[in-house]
């Protein structure tokens, strides 16, 4: 196939990137990229209109993506491939259609590519899972490509930088656009040679440790033994580094709840939970069944958030959040 037909339409994060790097190690260039940002989903709508070709979907949730699929797909002859780990809901049934998709907790969309395309690429599958926070598939893939404990923490630090540059909300807030960033990586065939990439890892590493501070700075807005909620403001720092400090806090608090409250211009807030990943003491609950007291609020049982909330609910939020996981 003629590159040019090649499309790559993917997720801005660690595992959307080194997706779509792995596939392009496998099957060659495309010929156009599509991506954004983390909270860019809807993705699939911005390929331009094309007679035929072949669309690879990678760490994008294709319930997201209905009707721009089912409207290229009604075309006829244009083929496309997706790879992801969010739920699908109820995919289309289609001969153009090829789904590898597995919701497993413990795996992500660069670890997906890797295994359908081969196993061939461990260590920048063991890279992704690093920066998707899934540490115990990135050690084990890590190990299966022979990498020490210093090459495997290279390799961490690489994936966490480069997921923490997919967030924020603005133009402007991330360092490098992921479209750059994808391109400037294509050349690599090995994942060490973008370890030691220092044009892009330096920047980035200076940023992330100055947004790190401010965090270490904030005071919890309600404390009590298993529950901490943070109010951030509406800044630059806080929107790109929010959600890398809260998968910090849970690998290294895993009995305690966290939640991060962003302001915003409007003077609403967005919430985001983190429920304790070990229950002290036994109390069963999830970040979804406080998020849905909300209205807006949805997610999962270890991550769930408030889209949404009103000014005058942030106490209302507080004392519930504290009363629901603290002690
Ligand atoms: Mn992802």
């Amino acid at each position: 196939m003629d590159s040019s037909e090649r499309i790559f339409v993917f997720n801005g994060d660690a595992d959307g990137l080194i997706g779509q790097h792995i596939l392009g190690l496998e099957l060659g260039e495309p010929g156009l990229r599509v991506t954004g940002l983390k909270r860019d989903i809807e993705l699939l709508r911005k390929v331009p209109p094309r007679e035929n070709g072949h669309i690879h979907a990678l760490d994008i949730s294709l319930g997201r993506n209905l009707d721009a699929l089912s409207a290229l797909l009604a075309q006829g002859n244009l083929r496309i491939t997706w790879y992801d780990h969010h739920d699908p809901g109820e995919p289309p049934v289609h001969p153009n259609l090829v789904l590898h998709i597995n919701q497993a907790q413990e795996t992500c969309t660069a670890v997906i590519v890797n295994s359908v395309h081969g196993l061939r690429h461990p260590l920048w599958a063991a890279m992704a899972a690093f920066g998707d926070n899934l540490p115990a598939t990135a050690s084990a893939l890590a190990s299966s490509g022979g990498a020490s404990a210093h090459e495997a923490a290279l390799l961490r630090r690489v994936g966490v930088l480069l997921n923490y540059n997919a967030y924020g909300e603005q133009p402007g807030d991330a360092l490098f656009r992921p479209a750059d960033l994808a391109a400037r990586i294509a050349p690599f065939r090995e994942a060490y040679d973008l370890c030691w990439e220092e044009s892009i890892l330096g920047p980035l590493a200076a940023q992330f440790e100055s947004d790190r501070e401010r965090f270490m700075e904030l005071k919890p807005v309600a404390a009590r033994p298993g529950a901490h909620a943070y109010l951030v403001p509406d800044e630059a720092f806080a929107r790109r580094y929010g959600a890398t400090w809260a998968n910090e806090r849970v690998l290294q608090q895993p009995g305690e709840a966290l939640a991060v409250i962003h302001a915003r211009a409007d003077g609403t807030y967005m919430v985001s939970i983190r429920a304790p990943r070990k229950w002290i003491g036994g109390a069963a609950g999830s970040a979804f069944d406080l998020a849905k007291e909300f209205p807006t609020g949805g997610g999962r049982k270890l991550a769930a958030g408030i889209d949404v909330l009103p000014a005058d609910q942030l106490d209302r939020f507080t004392e519930r959040f504290s009363e629901f996981f603290g002690s």
